[in-house]
């Protein structure tokens, strides 16, 4: 049996969506994680630490990380730690990645198929990495093939795998099923895409590739517990995958109905409620919806000091003023009339950047109506 940890896009240094208040507090976070997981290939007493890409940023990336990652991966020799730099790491010379020296027990895979051979394991690990930002084409096209004479056969790639809908309009080293099947490979450790997701092949049905997704969120849209693959490979090639939860902090969505508050307090109240369950120290993104009295527009900045035993928590106002904006408009006054016209300006947007443009321009009238007719 071998096993292994995969993990890709931990990315750290880059700008994360915290304020910038927080932005050291949160890169000690995406530390943590990495710590947690390193404490992962310990414990499971993997045989590799598979990292495929987005690790730490290439511009803005410091010194002082390069050198943290570098201790890390020294504390699990000789435990190899195979890693495929991606877009937001590529492999260059200005890169720490090549400018320090790092442990004999990291693996770098390069713009060169990379293929290194461990015996005592029967096992050949491949890899490829970005040799600069933007890669167009599929890097599996110049893939020179499997070595013969080995039990098992790993893949470490920073890719974007396309699906039949082909989502984005210029991906990142983009690969398809086929292609991959088409390597051999018992198991493609993958990076790029920060939602996780498995791959079953295309013949045999059975998962054979995965994204883990990033194992702390960086934005808003990566919330939730978020994980690292531990894999097993048995001796007929047969695998077992498990989801491992990894983050120091999460990111929580909420949506808040404020249906007739009419006052901070009582506003408060109903905010303190729904979040009541919440552990502190998470990062949330509440909404609040629904309508509320034409007279009360809520003080988000009030909130926000009501709510600081979280670490961090972001307010957006989605709330209507009751107002009956028909009847508005058949009045025909001059308040009627602004309303009329921002709406057809909302109807008659021609891409969703401009309709949520008109339609911040319809909330704010109706704030400014309400607070003065309400
Ligand atoms: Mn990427």
């Amino acid at each position: 049996m071998l096993s292994f940890i995969h993990t890709a896009d931990i990315h750290l240094d880059a700008p994360v969506y915290t304020s910038s208040l927080s932005y050291e507090l949160r890169q000690d976070d995406f530390r943590r994680t990495m710590r947690k997981i390193r404490d992962l290939v310990w414990e499971k007493q993997a045989d590799f630490w598979l990292i495929a890409g987005d690790l730490m940023e290439l511009h803005g990336g410091r010194r002082a990380t390069a050198v943290f990652l570098r201790d890390l991966f020294a504390s699990v020799a000789p435990t190899p730690v195979c890693i495929a730099p991606g877009n937001h790491d590529p492999w260059r010379t200005d890169s720490y990645y090549q400018s320090m020296e790092w442990p004999g027990n990291v693996f770098w895979f390069t713009p060169e198929w990379g293929v290194y051979e461990f015996p005592e394991k029967s096992c050949v690990i491949y890899g490829w990495g970005f040799p600069q930002p933007h890669v167009y084409e599929s890097p599996l096209l110049d893939f020179p093939g499997k070595l013969d004479g080995y039990r098992h056969h790993l893949m470490v790639l920073h890719a974007s795998v396309i699906h039949s809908g082909g989502e984005e309009h210029h991906p990142y080293a983009p690969i398809t099923l086929d292609e991959m099947a088409r390597t051999g490979m018992d198991y493609i450790a993958l990076g790029h895409i920060h939602k996780p997701a498995l791959f079953p092949h295309p013949q045999h049905k059975k998962v054979f590739a995965a994204y883990p997704g990033s194992p702390e969120g960086l934005s808003v849209k990566e919330d939730g517990p978020r994980h690292v693959l531990y894999g097993e490979l048995g001796e007929e090639g047969q695998l077992k995958l498990e989801e491992i939860p990894v983050q120091t902090r999460m990111i929580l969505k909420r949506e808040v109905e404020v249906q007739g508050a009419e006052t901070m307090e009582q506003l408060v109240d109903r905010v303190e409620q729904a979040l009541s369950d919440v552990q502190d120290g998470q990062i949330l993104a509440v909404t609040l919806t629904g309508e509320r009295p034409a007279h009360f527009s809520p003080a988000i900045e009030v909130l926000q000091q009501r709510f600081t035993r979280f670490f961090s928590i972001r307010f957006a106002d989605k709330t209507r003023p009751d107002l009956d904006v028909e009847k508005l408009i058949a009045e025909g006054g001059i308040w009627g009339r602004w309303v009329k016209k921002l709406l057809e300006e909302e109807a008659a947007a021609e891409d969703e950047q401009q309709r949520e443009v008109a339609r911040m321009a319809v909330k704010e009238a109706l704030d400014r109506i309400g607070g003065v007719i309400g």
